[in-house]
């Protein structure tokens, strides 16, 4: 782009009011992509004829190829409305569900977004998703209803047809965000009350009032809501360039009918008519029969459009709508033997898709200096802090932010919202510009000096000839001259901080701080003396580092360029910073401020893959390749596993295979192999079943068999272990000091649902209690208290019926990692510990007499690490409860004594190794190692070790044969997808599900579309080559989106063994074809390197075709 636009935006940055920070959301394929194109070209960066066809945001190759989206990317555009100007910061974002990530990242950085919705497939998940992300955010979306051409080319429908379908879709957006609202309006509410009734309570006179019916009613909503005229929606067709508002069009018609436009824009749309005969325009168009006037004026306008030009290739209509709108089309256009060229010659003039847009934009989007003070609150306070806990310096900044001033005493606030890495080819200091004419020639004589030197000195030697020396090798060394970065240089990746500045002026070469996302400003506030700056040398400070910004970037898609300082309110690039920040951070002048709150995923990271390089001597470059591309992605993890392999875990398989791609071919550029997916499974225990396998009725017979089958296994227990027939064990420490009893019960799967959904409220509990342990208080926010106390009485809901009798009171802990979905529950007589729901019951809790027994702890990390690897094969537990029946140390003070303070370190160890996911069943190695070893030798206390780690391992190993005195069974991980076909592929859309053991939820048709809605769950073990398949299959008609939901219980018992006549008929001898269990169970089993049981085929048998269609 021409060097004046670029001055012109710089100039624009400084005017905070006409800045617009927005980025594109959408479902996949929606056209996100496309429509930034034609905004991109009204800024001439590509030409016009280009738009919709570059997909110039999309900058990798893998990219353009896929014709999907995988990072978002920003671009500053300028945009002039009469005499205001604006500059529009544009962020384009992924729509794919693996890399949702990358719209958070997006998101945070705007103050509006633009929703495209298409008009045919209408509302999607993500569609859903995004504006749920918008919400998150407390930014404001704007919609587009894109692909209106499909409406009248695929479709087919008329103008009225269109219309009602129009109506539907806005509906159906609507509803989306009337159920985000109306959550929000109850929790304002909420909150309020609980003001209102903190204020009453304190003069304790007066009643309590309440006006249930307050809230909603009050509460204007109406610019939440999309509506066409509220200038909110364009209409748009990306790929022909064209798009308009309700506004367009009540300008065009006001003169012309003679009406008032503001008339017409609250007409335009709606039930509305034209009663020629009045000539008026009246309401009731429906009821009436007429034709509404969107329709009339509106969409009869662009369907005569495209029958004249697309359709029948009416020449001389064309002419005459061209003349007849005062357009001028160039020959070339009128004469091309595609339609679609002409089409969007005619549209881009007549109603031009990036007027329409932008001006929305302007008009309806906030600029940075209208931050909300709600969101600036949000931002600032992390997790579950208060935001009135924040420091008092650290408070003041909410009005800076609010102000979001560029003037110098400003203290400068910077977010970081990821890294990305650009090639070092594609910085502006390394990129090639042309030479100016000054400069070829000041290079040619220093080339033909050099040249010359040469000769003369090479003459000297031999006998040369040399007339002419000038022309050509002076061409060529002034071309070795202009390429000038070393091989090294431009191996090397260079990061770019993806931020924005909130307030105050960046500017390079500046000292700032950087903040981790765990810096706590309180601190610093504590040890760093009054008014220091990041350029005074400075104690260290935890998670604080200094730093100078080497180079700031304006973002222009593929480009970049240097910029000096970038004011308040501006989207920017960040060079220099890899060295001080992994994937996000704050920047700050200021050591009050707060880390912002980080940014809320909402894809879970599942797909794992152990990587490793194709030649082993190449090990350094992938382990440096792997970190870089931590760095360089927001989702992804890279992590090395207690067997040492290195492991990437991704959001998916497409984000799978481009996290490969860029690490074969720019982050490590070796040739790398990658493992099967490893797929994670979790191990539960269930109720008995009350029928077997062939679905009969589990008689007496059997119970007696299995119980049967139990005391042969009691031989199989190792010494000191007993169990009894009611499953409960009873294991003592190899110094026979302690005895733990314990017994295994699942958990009802409602609860494990709750407790999984809500293991950021139970480590705040536990954070709490470690406080408490401590003799310090947390301050937790009302409203995390409230979710707390309504969890609690969840809880107790669920947990109903005599066997859970106060078992809610009773919980030791939560785990894995102390918040993971299992429980142990404290059942030993006469124990009273601390309750874990200290937070919410600090009154009642001293009233009564509690006490922490000795070695406490040590129970709890035993459970931990039962929990963290079951006994199947070793993957995490779930929903499984762990009941201590009983508990009995008999041992001399001064063990105790001794022992106690080894205890918490030990402890501490098994959580830190906890925490760390690695390093998880080494501990448990360990422990167990452990174990034997202080088994093998002999029976003198000392020698088995500290106390309180056999009494772990003891615990730990408690829980394991408690798990497997019950009926256990893998839980397996389930992906949701909404496939949407076309009636003639659905009949393949099932046979593919099937064939990989998907069960359809619902099905049902679309309205105003021949298309069906398939909803389905799969398992993720089975969902690999899935898409790819189901896209063959239905000749890419198609494609299906796969989202982590939830994890189910395999029917299947893997240990599983035939008992009955019929189950032997039915499943042959072996039995372990229909066992699914078992074979996943085994997979994992070999893939960790555990022992296997198979059975070697001796004797091959004929091959039955089971009943079950594989
Ligand atoms: N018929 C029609 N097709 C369109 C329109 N806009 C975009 N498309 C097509 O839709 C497909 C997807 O467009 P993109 O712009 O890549 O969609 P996207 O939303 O950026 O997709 P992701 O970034 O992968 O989420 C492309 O094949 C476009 O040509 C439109 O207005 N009409
Ligand atoms: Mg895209």
């Amino acid at each position: 782009m021409g060097h004046t636009s670029l001055e012109k935006l710089i100039r624009l940055q400084r005017k905070t009011s006409s800045i617009r920070n927005i980025c594109i959301l959408a479902h996949v394929d929606h056209g996100k992509t496309t429509l930034a194109d034609c905004l991109v070209a009204s800024n001439g960066i590509i030409s016009t004829r280009l738009a919709g066809k570059l997909r110039y945001l999309d900058s990798r190759e893998d990219e353009q190829i896929r014709g999907i989206t995988m990072k978002s990317s920003a671009i500053s555009l300028h945009y002039a409305a009469g005499e205001s100007e604006y500059l529009i910061n544009l962020i384009d974002s992924p729509g794919h569900v693996d890399f949702s990530s990358e719209v958070s990242t997006a998101v945070r950085l705007c103050d509006g977004a633009i929703v495209v919705v298409d008009a045919v497939e209408g509302v999607c998940p993500q569609t859903q998703a995004v504006l749920r992300q918008a919400w998150l955010e407390n930014i404001r979306p704007v919609l587009v209803i894109n692909k209106i051409d499909r409406l009248i080319i695929e479709l087919k429908l008329s103008p009225q047809e269109a219309y009602t379908h129009l109506q539907k879709i806005l509906e159906q957006v609507n509803a989306v965000t009337g159920t985000l609202f109306t959550s929000k309006v109850l929790e304002e509410r909420a909150v309020k009350e609980v003001e209102v009734q903190e204020a009453l309570s304190e003069p304790s006179s007066g009643e309590l009032v309440y006006d249930w019916s307050a809230g909603l009613e009050e509460t204007d909503d109406s610019h939440l809501y999309f509506s066409p005229d509220q200038g909110n929606v364009v209409f748009a067709s990306a790929i022909d360039s064209w798009g308009f508002s309700i506004h367009q069009f009540a300008q065009i018609y006001c003169q012309k009918m003679g009406v008032r436009s503001e008339v017409l824009q609250k007409t335009l749309w709606g039930d509305f008519y034209l009663n020629a005969k009045a000539k008026k325009i009246m309401k009731g168009a429906q009821s009436k029969g007429k034709k509404p006037l969107f329709v009339q004026l509106v969409l009869d306008n662009i369907w005569s459009l495209y029958d004249a030009v697309v359709t029948r290739r009416d020449k001389e209509k064309v002419e005459k709508i061209v003349a007849s709108l005062g357009l001028t089309v160039m020959a070339r256009d009128l004469r091309h033997s595609d339609p679609k060229v002409l089409l969007s010659a005619i549209c881009s003039q007549w109603l031009p898709v990036s007027q329409a847009v932008l001006s929305m934009v302007c008009e309806k989007l906030p600029s940075p200096s209208e931050i909300g003070a709600e969101r600036v609150e949000r931002l600032m306070s992390v997790g579950t802090r208060r935001f009135d806990s924040l420091p008092e310096k650290t408070q003041e900044l909410k009005q800076v932010f609010l102000d979001c001033t560029s003037e110098e005493t400003a203290p400068v606030i910077v977010f970081v919202s990821k890294m990305f890495a650009v090639d070092s080819k594609a910085l502006p200091q390394n990129r090639q510009r042309p030479l100016t004419q000054e400069e070829i020639t000041q290079r040619r004589d220093l080339a033909r000096q050099r040249h010359a030197e040469k000769q003369a000195a090479s003459q000297s030697a031999e006998n040369p000839e040399s007339a002419n020396a000038g022309g050509t090798p002076a061409v060529t060394s002034a071309n070795t001259l202009t390429v000038k970065p070393t091989a090294e240089e431009e191996e090397k990746e260079h990061f770019i901080a993806f931020a924005r500045v909130y307030s105050g002026v960046v500017r390079r070469g500046q000292r700032v701080f950087v903040l981790g996302p765990k810096y706590d400003p309180a601190l610093s506030l504590r040890t760093l003396p009054d008014g220091c700056s990041a350029a005074d040398p400075l104690p260290s400070v935890p998670h604080l580092a200094c730093c100078t910004l080497e180079h700031l970037y304006m973002l222009m898609g593929r480009e970049l360029e240097e910029l000096e300082e970038v004011p308040a309110g501006n989207v920017l690039g960040i060079g220099g910073m890899e060295e001080f920040i992994l994937k996000s951070a704050t920047i700050s002048t200021s050591p009050a401020c707060p880390p912002f709150t980080p940014l809320n995923f909402e894809a879970t990271p599942i797909v794992r893959v152990a990587i490793e390089p194709k030649h082993p001597s190449e090990m350094p470059k992938l382990v440096r390749g792997m970190r870089l591309l931590n760095q360089a992605d927001p989702c992804a993890e890279v992590l090395i596993q207690e067997t040492g392999e290195h492991v990437l875990v991704t959001a998916g398989e497409v984000h799978l295979q481009r996290c490969l791609d860029d690490l074969r071919e720019r982050f490590a550029k070796i040739g790398i192999s990658a493992s099967k997916p490893i797929i994670p499974f979790r191990e539960t225990v269930i109720r008995p079943p009350k029928v077997d396998m062939v679905n009969e009725e589990m008689g007496r017979q059997q119970k007696v068999a299995v119980i049967h089958q139990a005391k042969d296994e009691q031989s199989k227990y190792p010494e000191g272990v007993h169990v009894d027939s009611t499953g409960l064990v009873t294991l003592t420490t190899p110094n026979k000091m302690a005895t733990v009893g314990i017994r295994a019960v699942p958990l009802p799967e409602e609860v494990t649902r709750l407790l999984e959904g809500n293991s950021e409220l139970i480590r705040t509990m536990e954070q709490f209690s470690l406080f408490a342990r401590e003799g310090k208080t947390l301050e937790i926010s009302q409203k995390t208290l409230e979710e707390i106390q309504g969890f609690k009485s969840k809880l107790e809901g669920l947990l109903q019926g005599h066997k859970w009798r106060n078992a809610v009171e009773r919980i030791w802990a939560f785990g894995p990692r102390r918040c993971g979905p299992n429980i142990l529950l404290n059942s030993v007589e006469g124990y009273r510990r601390p309750s874990v729901w200290q937070c919410v019951e600090r009154e009642k809790e001293k009233s009564e007499a509690v006490m922490l027994r000795d070695f406490d702890n040590s129970i709890v990390s035993g459970f931990q690490l039962a929990t963290l690897s079951g006994p199947m094969c070793e993957e995490p537990l779930m929903g499984v409860c762990f009941s201590v029946e009983s508990w009995e140390i008999k041992f001399s003070s001064q063990l105790t004594q001794q022992d106690s303070v080894e205890e918490d370190s030990v402890s501490q160890q098994a959580l830190e190794a906890d925490n760390n996911a690695s390093g998880r069943t080494a501990q448990s190695i360990i422990l167990d190692e452990n174990l034997k070893k202080s088994k093998r030798k002999g029976d003198t206390t000392d020698c088995y070790g500290p106390f309180s780690g056999q009494l772990i391992a003891a615990m730990k190993e408690a829980c394991r044969y408690a798990f497997q005195a019950k009926p256990q069974r893998l839980m397996a991980a389930m992906y949701t997808c909404e496939i949407m076909a076309t009636a003639d592929v659905l009949g393949r859309v099932y046979g593919v599900l099937s064939k990989r053991e998907g069960r359809v939820l619902n099905e049902e048709m679309k309205e105003g579309t021949d298309m069906f809605i398939i909803r389905a769950v799969l398992p993720v073990a089975e969902s690999f080559g899935f898409a790819d398949e189901m896209r063959k299959r239905t000749s890419g008609l198609a494609s299906p989106q796969l989202v982590f939901s939830h994890w189910e219980v395999i029917s299947s018992d893997p240990f599983w063994v035939p008992t009955t006549e019929e189950e032997y008929l039915h499943f042959g001898e072996k039995a372990d074809s229909a066992n699914q269990a078992l074979k996943y169970m085994n997979a994992v089993r070999k893939r960790k390197g555990l022992y296997v049981e198979e059975k070697i085929v001796e004797h091959a048998e004929k091959q039955r075709t089971l009943s079950k269609n594989k």
